[in-house]
């Protein structure tokens, strides 16, 4: 694997809406993020990725662009953007920006130029095609619900696509004018001093072209828009083009949002001549879904979560560096979702934190999951805003389940759970604004809060501190950074286990993802322990470990180790 700037970083995630408001009309914004880049920079981040700035008429919260090229007033100005990139080198903090490039919104220059003219230059950087006699082309439903194709307003029997909302028009990317556009956006931000992009989406830019129905997926005839996936190929000569035009003159960090790749493509996606520089390892999100709808999905198990990440990092630790992550904000807050209930503490929140962080990969972190920020008890379906829950709300509800038992549904898995404002204090709306913010806090700020956190020393944020701090240090970089993840003990339930193997340095992380203690026989002597969630080690050097074959582990209990060579 050729070595990489960003391998040793720590990545965060911003949402911007909801991260800090400066000037108090409730919504997260640009000067915002410059006023908490010491907080980043004191957790030891070094990438900062931040959702979607750009001029948005926010039908999906800034993922349905209207213009490329500008800041919504919402977020600031483009100074403000400007001084932002600035402040962040100063203190080594490279910003990523969003790339929504599979749809732009219904409100942008090229889609209002294509409703005048469908058969023009314009008309050809979407795909409309005709229906069938008024109805839909095909049978394809969007994944925020209905079918993917609207009319094409004024035209008879014409209609567009879009895969997302109606007001996310898709882009033709067989279009190579459309491509050129998007790649000379893509340069101009680089140029303004962006270190890359992640990539929204972006397995949907190749659609199958035939756009013909398929089997129906659910009662109301339709079947998933992703089904079309198995069926277009070619995503990769895309992003290989866009890779050599846009993101390899500026040596652009890049990572892509996808789902439903195929695992013998990682090589092309994350390999030292892939399109992508990361991927996300969405394995653990994707398990217990259901074709049906949120209100199907299955519970997950701290031992499913483990089985996942290790199958993503038997196919791809060879190849490249995926990034780790426990929610985003398209997710439910990890530690609501994936700990027990009786491991929804500050110690579990600590164990799933190692776990994450210790995984091969770039750990990345999203906004108030260093301070162990839960899902939100929607008691109203007034409380959400997502379009995304809306949908999954209706579906639920029409196939029968009572509103309260559709409540719970949403509650357990509605994007809105990770887009609550940040909880910064235990001033009025957690610090995140003086007026009134676009959506409510979570009930338990005056809990869960960072500036509480900052200045206790036991704390989660304190805990990730220290996680990230490993990622440099000299002692455990090489180990962390690149060591060879293996398994330990996988049959054991309630347990996560494994090695990480460098090239001097061998450790052994343990996490007994249970209430009850557990005793457990240790494969190699330990030299000593390098983090503990249930006892301050504040260094390694000053822990040796007497060498034992025996250890009690607490409920809950998180432990890096230090050990012998297993194989010497
Ligand atoms: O998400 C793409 C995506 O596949 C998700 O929509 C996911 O399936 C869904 O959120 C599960 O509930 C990206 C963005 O992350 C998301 O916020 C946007 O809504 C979407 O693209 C459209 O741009
Ligand atoms: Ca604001």
């Amino acid at each position: 694997m050729r070595k990489r700037w960003w391998h040793n970083k720590t990545a965060y995630q911003i949402y911007p809406k909801s991260f800090k408001d400066s000037n108090g009309d409730g919504i997260g914004d640009l000067r915002g993020i410059i006023e908490k880049l010491d907080y980043l920079k004191d957790l030891g981040i070094g990438i900062v990725w931040i959702s979607p700035i750009y001029q948005s008429p926010f039908v999906d919260q800034g993922y349905d662009i209207s213009d490329y090229y500008a800041i919504d007033p919402a977020f600031g100005t483009m100074e403000d953007m400007e001084e932002l990139l600035a402040q962040a080198k100063k203190r080594d903090i490279a910003i990523v920006m969003d790339l929504v490039v599979n749809h732009c919104s219904d409100q942008h220059a090229w889609f209002q130029e294509a409703l005048k003219d469908p058969f023009g230059p314009y008309g050809d950087y979407f795909y409309i095609r005709e229906g069938k006699n008024g109805n839909p082309p095909c049978n394809w439903r969007s994944y925020f619900g209905g079918s993917v194709w609207e009319p094409l307003p004024g035209y008879d029997n014409l209609f567009y696509l879009h895969l997302f909302a109606k007001e996310q028009p898709d882009l033709n990317w067989e279009n190579p004018k459309l491509r050129q556009e998007i790649y000379r956006m893509i340069r101009w931000w680089l140029k303004k001093g962006v270190s890359g992009f992640r990539l929204d989406a972006i397995i949907n830019i190749k659609k199958d072209l035939r756009f013909q129905d398929f089997p129906a997926d659910r009662e109301d005839g339709m079947c998933a828009g992703t089904t079309m996936l198995a069926y277009a190929d070619g995503v990769t000569d895309f992003l290989m083009e866009m890779h050599k035009e846009a993101f390899a003159p500026y040596d652009a960090f890049t990572i892509g949002e996808l789902f439903d790749f195929r695992p013998e493509e990682m090589e092309r996606y994350i390999g030292d001549q892939g399109c992508f520089e990361s991927i996300f390892d969405f394995a653990p999100h994707l398990l217990g879904a259901s074709e049906n709808g949120w209100y199907d999905r299955k519970k997950v198990t701290m031992d499913e979560f483990r089985d996942a990440v290790f199958e993503s990092k038997a196919i791809s630790q060879e190849i490249g560096m995926m990034a780790n992550i426990i929610e985003n904000h398209d997710e439910p807050r990890g530690v609501s979702r994936y700990l027990p209930k009786s491991g929804q503490t500050e110690r579990g929140k600590k164990l799933l934190a190692g776990i994450s962080l210790m995984t091969f990969g770039l750990p990345f972190l999203y906004q108030g999951q260093e301070i162990g920020m839960t899902n939100k008890e929607f008691r109203s379906i007034r409380e959400v805003d997502d379009i995304n829950t809306l949908d999954e709300y209706q579906v639920a509800r029409d196939h029968g389940l009572t509103e309260e038992e559709a409540l719970r549904v949403i509650s357990q898995m509605s994007r809105d759970n990770a887009r609550t404002p940040m909880q910064w204090s235990d001033e009025a709306h957690g610090g995140f604004t003086e007026g009134i913010p676009w959506l409510p806090v979570n009930e338990n700020y005056q809990q869960i809060r960072a500036d509480e956190q900052q200045k206790r020393e036991d704390s989660l944020l304190n805990f990730y501190k220290k996680l990230i701090a490993l990622r440099t240090n000299p002692k455990y970089e090489e180990v962390i950074v690149y060591g060879k993840q293996e398994p330990l003990n996988q049959a054991l339930d309630n347990f996560t286990g494994f090695y990480r193997k460098g090239k001097e340095t061998t450790l052994l992380i343990l996490a007994n993802t249970q209430e009850e203690p557990r005793s457990l026989k240790l494969p190699v002597p330990v030299r000593r322990i390098v983090l503990d969630n249930c006892s301050a080690v504040s260094s390694a050097e000053e822990h040796a470990f007497d060498s034992v074959n025996s250890i009690t582990l607490e409920g809950y209990q998180f432990l890096v180790l230090e050990v012998e060579d297993s194989n010497g």
